[in-house]
């Protein structure tokens, strides 16, 4: 018998409003609320295959980018897969037709179309194809709905909860110890806002100095203004950007989005030892969109564009889709040498099938 097989991908997600500290460690439930927009999948997402087999030798193996990464017997990878074949070891117990796919040796080989760990959030996808092909070969469906995939995926990367829906998503960070109410939810689809885009300014793709999950951990055992922004910037700003998109409101969203960017990377500055993530050439691209939005609004008009910055230097913008052109050439204009990789991103679906 040939293996049963799925492959799923699943696009990065870019915050809004950062997550940034971990209540609990191991079972990654955040110390915040954070929402997100989803991207599309042409530039930026994992893809992933997931085959399950009676006849292979015991024991689960992973490939990421054709290397074999080590599942080992705790962990990340280990949790999620742990859960998914929990869920479809119920399906099994309810109809003994089934295949026992819960006892097979799982294959699981992953790729991502943009470098790994340049702050481009790829946990956040990888663990969102991850978690959806091997529910879809576990056929889990019409058991499992898609927030409490979710909640699996957040226990591989608390980011990549946020990357099984698209459009525009809450990780609600919930209060249950166990982490039971700790999950995505669907703010709006991307369909409620199709003018407004993504750019993303890729200032370098080397792998990042200060990894999120230690840098968040340190700045929330140093950070006092990290204790300020949990109790109270983040709660105030979850309802400014929900309102802001509920209205599709740019200049909201685009104030909103960029403060929360600065109030991060201030805290990640307050840090002891500081950690820093943007460089000189992330400042300039926060210059020139603050001159660009200024001389904009002076002239009676909106906000032209939003930045926001992650956990490396690359610089990602929102912004309506008339104002693109404008955009561009002004950053091809002012940064003519930078390695920038221009392509704009549509707004995107979530993680799917393929
Ligand atoms: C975010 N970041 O909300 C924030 C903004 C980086 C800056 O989520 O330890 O890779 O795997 O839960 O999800 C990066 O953190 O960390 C992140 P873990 P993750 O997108």
């Amino acid at each position: 018998m040939a293996p049963h097989t799925a492959t799923c991908s699943a696009p990065v997600n870019i915050a809004v409003v950062k997550y940034w500290g971990k209540r609990d460690v191991p079972l990654i439930l955040p110390t915040n609320d954070s929402l997100s927009v989803t991207l599309d999948q042409d530039h930026l997402r994992s893809l992933t295959s997931a085959a399950a087999d009676q006849a292979w030798p015991a024991g689960d193996r992973l490939w990421l980018n054709g290397v074999e990464e080590s599942i080992g017997e705790s962990g990340r990878l280990r949790t999620c897969i742990d859960e998914l074949r929990r869920e479809r070891r119920a399906l099994e117990e309810k109809d003994s037709s089934l295949p026992k796919l819960s006892t097979f040796p799982l294959r699981i080989c992953s790729e991502n179309n943009f470098p790994t760990a340049a702050g481009l959030a790829s946990s956040a996808s990888g663990f969102a194809a991850l978690v959806s092909s091997v529910s879809t070969l576990f056929e889990l469906s019409s058991s499992v709905s898609v927030s409490e995939l979710s909640r699996i995926a957040r226990q591989g990367s608390g980011s990549a909860c946020r990357s099984l829906f698209g459009g525009f998503v809450a990780w609600q960070g919930g209060e249950a110890a166990d982490g039971s109410d700790s999950l995505a939810v669907e703010v709006a689809p991307r369909e409620h806002w199709p003018e407004l885009q993504a750019l993303i300014c890729v200032v370098s793709d080397a792998k990042k100095g200060t990894p999120s999950t230690a840098g968040m951990q340190r700045s929330v055992a140093t950070s006092p203004l990290l204790a300020a922004r949990i109790a109270n910037v983040v709660p105030q700003r979850m309802d400014t950007m929900r309102k802001a998109i509920a209205a599709r409101d740019f200049e909201s969203f685009a104030d909103a989005t960029m403060q929360d960017s600065n109030n991060f990377h201030a805290c990640c500055l307050d840090t002891s030892p500081p950690i820093f993530y943007m460089n000189d050439v992330s400042r300039a691209i926060v210059a020139l969109v603050e001159e660009l939005n200024r001389a904009s609004r002076a002239a009676g008009s909106g906000a032209v564009a939003a930045y926001t910055y992650d956990a490396g230097p690359n610089a990602v913008l929102y912004a309506p889709k008339q104002n693109v052109p404008l955009i561009l050439q002004l950053v091809r204009h002012y940064f003519p040498n930078a390695d920038f990789d221009d392509t704009f991103n549509l707004l995107g679906a979530g993680a799917n099938a393929s």
